[in-house]
């Protein structure tokens, strides 16, 4: 076609409004400017534990998981011979970037044979890690390898598929973190990752017995408990992202005080802006992960499961319910049957902190009261599923140390005004006889 001048300006005119839709269209897609784009990122920060260092040979990003059986502290006052990866459970994160190709050599230390599947990555149906289904198992001894390219970014795991009721309720399993290439939507200050669990750990054992389908003692994130789990540090105004998976066998609402998050993502990569929920609790399925976000304000604040029995440690599981039993008089009885019996649990079972406390109420071996923990105001009465975030203004990007406990602004704190129950004179339905 012969251009006239006419048809030039048309054409430049068509190519102009196409190039202004198309910026649009662009900027709609990723609105942040604090999009990198050059594949770089905050690391991501494993409460209580660790990413695995890799080599780069010829372009390929190298690993090496090693299978073992360990020794665990659960917190001070409990250890288990568990099995994890490399000295740990969970084992350590691997953390990559959209677009990398990996190369994970496997090794195995245990006494049976293993294998690694890794939960939510698209690869060859050979890399995927199923017993007898895509491949041989690892045996004692042996070494393997597999080797993908990641096409996709966002938060998913790595856990054995074989003999898999003993492997997972042993410990084994991690987190595979893949950033995206082209930068975050928004820029993400702190990015802390941890992994649900749950173990039967029964008192006085030292091997989780993974026989156990419901009944758990112990409940972790990164398979610690309260108080032995850190918290969670920021800066006021920083964008913070928690990435929470779970290979327990419970669904965990996972619940956050202090502000409202966004979901932003699951195992299934970063969601559309447009499926972002604004929440103060998720339910983290069996087999699922979830990233929360939010920008943090100051305050020490609570993050944990909302079923309460788990923030609670082994010895809060199954007593007998004493509320409301006057125990006056029986105490000295039971004790000639039983030594060192005590009563206690007539109004309620806090006072359990207070006996583990001070020491004169011994546990069985090797197990955590049911609740632990001390805060500026006395006792915290949790455990299991428990820890802080903690945020501060004017904190340097990438301190993490813990900053101690919240200085409240005056005024700010929740005060007695009466010691005389009868104070108000408030409304009140149906109160019991005598109360
Ligand atoms: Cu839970």
């Amino acid at each position: 076609m012969k251009m006239s001048r006419r048809n030039v300006f048309q054409w430049l005119a068509a190519l102009g409004a196409g190039a202004a839709v198309s910026r649009v269209a662009r900027a709609d897609e990723a609105p942040s400017a604090a999009a990198t784009g050059d594949g770089s990122y905050v690391p991501v920060r494993t409460l209580n534990g660790w990413t695995l260092p890799h080599r780069v040979v010829d372009g390929v990003k190298e690993f090496h998981l090693v299978a073992e059986e360990i020794e665990h502290e659960f917190a001070p006052g409990s250890v288990a011979t568990c099995w994890g990866y490399n000295g740990t459970t969970p084992g350590p994160t691997i953390e990559c970037v959209e677009g990398d190709r990996v190369r994970i050599y496997v090794t195995n230390r245990l006494r049976e044979h293993t294998n690694v599947h890794w939960h939510g990555i698209l690869l060859p149906a050979g890399m995927d890690g199923v017993g007898g289904v895509s491949q041989r198992n690892i045996a004692p001894g042996e070494t393997y390898v597999y080797e993908f390219t990641l096409r996709q970014h966002g938060t998913h795991m790595y856990h054995p598929h074989a003999d898999e009721m003993v492997q997972m309720a042993n410990g084994m399993m991690g987190l595979f973190v893949i950033h995206p290439k082209d930068g975050e939507p928004e820029r993400i200050d702190r990015d802390y990752a941890l992994l649900l669990h749950n173990w039967a750990l029964h008192p006085g054992t030292s091997r989780p017995d993974p026989s156990v389908m419901s009944e758990f003692d112990l409940w972790t994130f990164n398979s610690k408990v309260f108080p032995a789990i850190d918290s969670m540090v920021a800066a006021t105004g920083e964008r913070v992202r928690v990435r929470v998976g779970n290979l327990s066998m419970w669904n965990h609402p996972i619940h956050m005080h202090g502000v409202q998050f966004q979901v932003t993502g699951g195992d299934g990569g970063r969601w559309q802006r447009s499926a972002w929920r604004t929440e103060v609790t998720e339910i983290v399925g069996v087999g699922q992960t979830r990233d929360l976000e939010f920008v943090a304000v100051p305050g020490d604040w609570a993050f944990h499961c909302h079923m309460s029995h788990h923030t609670m440690n082994a010895m809060g599981h199954g007593v007998p319910n004493n509320v409301g039993v006057d125990q006056t008089g029986v105490e000295a009885e039971i004790r000639r049957m039983l030594p060192g019996y005590m009563a206690m649990g007539e109004a309620g079972m806090a006072e359990h902190q207070d006996h583990t406390d001070s020491g004169h109420m011994k546990g069985p071996e090797n197990t955590l009261p049911m609740m632990m923990g001390k805060g500026p105001f006395g006792n915290i009465e949790m455990g299991g599923m428990f820890t802080l975030i903690k945020v501060r203004d004017g904190l340097a990007k990438g301190d993490y140390r813990d900053p101690g406990w919240y200085a409240h602004p005056p005024g700010t704190i929740a005060s007695r005004v009466s010691t005389n129950p009868d104070f108000g004179n408030p409304v009140r339905r149906n109160p019991a006889r005598s109360r």
